[in-house]
């Protein structure tokens, strides 16, 4: 049975994807398969051995990874490229990338990525326009006025996405807005300007680029709490205020065992209110080194957070903050950890690869 979203797309002309379902479901029943992803893993799962991107095309998602501009050649790039559907620049696009001096804009890197992520038919989701936190020098220790700090943002926002006109289909706009108590972040944005810089950012960004979707984006968010329940309210009052918001996104950074029970339901709550809602940056992190029993348990997590997002229509896709385990961020921001990703440090696929692709190619809610 096709889910709806199956039949969209291939009514849409996708008829390889319905065959690439086919081809996981009959590699599903038995031990062979391809180089990549094929036998069992340790939980003696059935392994697939189609693409995500064509398992994740069938369902109506897309499929993404956060990539690097030193990581679009070798084996790093032939597995995006294969596996993958959508790119985030996991740093190049960042405020202190692209604007190093007030006015002078470098746009190589983040430019190598959006056209590998073209020549390989990714789309491309910019990350991002405003945030409180890799931001360069010359901005937070200008000792600028509110009115200049306001038009540096702005112009910020116009000149990057105007750059990337076209070739960026969704922006986070404004990323990490709040602090784990429910309070908006006492970065610069929000203590020199107040909270009336999200919206000038939505506005801004909507004006140079009227085409591209515009998301918030933000972690611990995923499940009730204070943060959630802040996103939430200030996701409902941009939409009531007409301030052109089209989606939110759960970045899903969570540690082992800890993805959330009303992950779906939490989703569902925010598409309620006319948005889309995607999973931004999940990766599942443990102590290393990695044994049977938690790569099984990560491959559950990863299992779950795929059907929250297959569980909400209004779920556009899933991406992993980075695909293996030789790049991830985890291991230099959490000491004894890592792992956090579905490959391996040598690019092999994990339980948790394999349980994406089994979530992918059934139908068991
Ligand atoms: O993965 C990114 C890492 O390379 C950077 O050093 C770090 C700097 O803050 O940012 C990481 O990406 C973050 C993303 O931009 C926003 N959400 C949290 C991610 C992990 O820290």
């Amino acid at each position: 049975m096709l889910s709806r979203r199956a039949l969209a797309v291939v009514a849409g002309g996708s008829a390889a994807a319905l065959l690439a379902v086919a081809a996981v479901l009959v590699a599903g029943r038995s031990s062979g398969g391809g180089p990549q992803g094929a036998g069992q893993d340790g939980a003696g799962q059935p392994s697939a051995t189609a693409p995500l991107r064509d398992l994740a095309a069938a369902r109506g998602i897309r499929i993404g990874t956060a990539l690097a501009a030193d990581h679009l050649t070798g084996t790093p790039a032939a597995v995006a490229a294969r596996e993958f559907d959508a790119v985030t620049p996991e740093n190049e696009m960042k405020w202190e990338r692209v604007e190093p001096e007030r006015g002078h804009y470098d746009w190589a890197a983040a430019d190598a990525v959006v056209a590998f992520a073209q020549a390989h038919g990714m789309q491309v989701r910019g990350h991002n326009l405003v945030w409180h936190s890799q931001l360069p020098q010359w901005l937070t220790t200008g000792d600028f006025t509110a009115g200049e700090l306001r038009a540096l943002m702005l112009r910020h926002v116009t000149d990057e996405v105007t750059h990337f006109r076209g070739r960026v289909a969704a922006w986070d706009v404004v990323n990490e807005p709040f602090a784990d108590d429910g309070t908006h972040r006492a970065g610069l944005w929000y203590r020199q300007l107040g909270v009336s810089y999200i919206a000038d950012a939505f506005t801004a960004a909507h004006a140079a680029d009227p085409a591209a979707k515009l998301w918030l984006n933000d972690y611990t968010i995923e499940g009730p709490g204070p943060k959630s329940e802040a996103m939430y309210a200030l996701a409902k009052a941009l939409k009531q205020q007409g301030v052109p918001i089209d989606g939110v996104g759960f970045q899903a950074h969570f540690a082992l065992g800890r993805v959330p029970a009303g992950f779906r339901a939490t989703m569902q709550r925010f598409a309620d209110l006319g948005l889309d809602v995607a999973v931004t940056e999940l990766d599942v992190r443990m102590p290393t080194p990695p044994d049977g029993d938690s790569l099984r348990q990560q491959a559950a997590d990863y299992d779950a957070v795929l059907r929250a997002c297959l569980g909400v229509t209004r779920c556009r896709g899933l991406t992993v903050w980075g695909f293996s385990d030789a790049t991830s961020w985890v291991p230099g921001a959490f000491p004894g950890q890592g792992a956090a990703t579905p490959y391996d440090a040598h690019y092999r696929p994990k339980p948790a690869y394999r349980a994406m692709a089994a979530a992918l190619a059934t139908r068991t809610g």
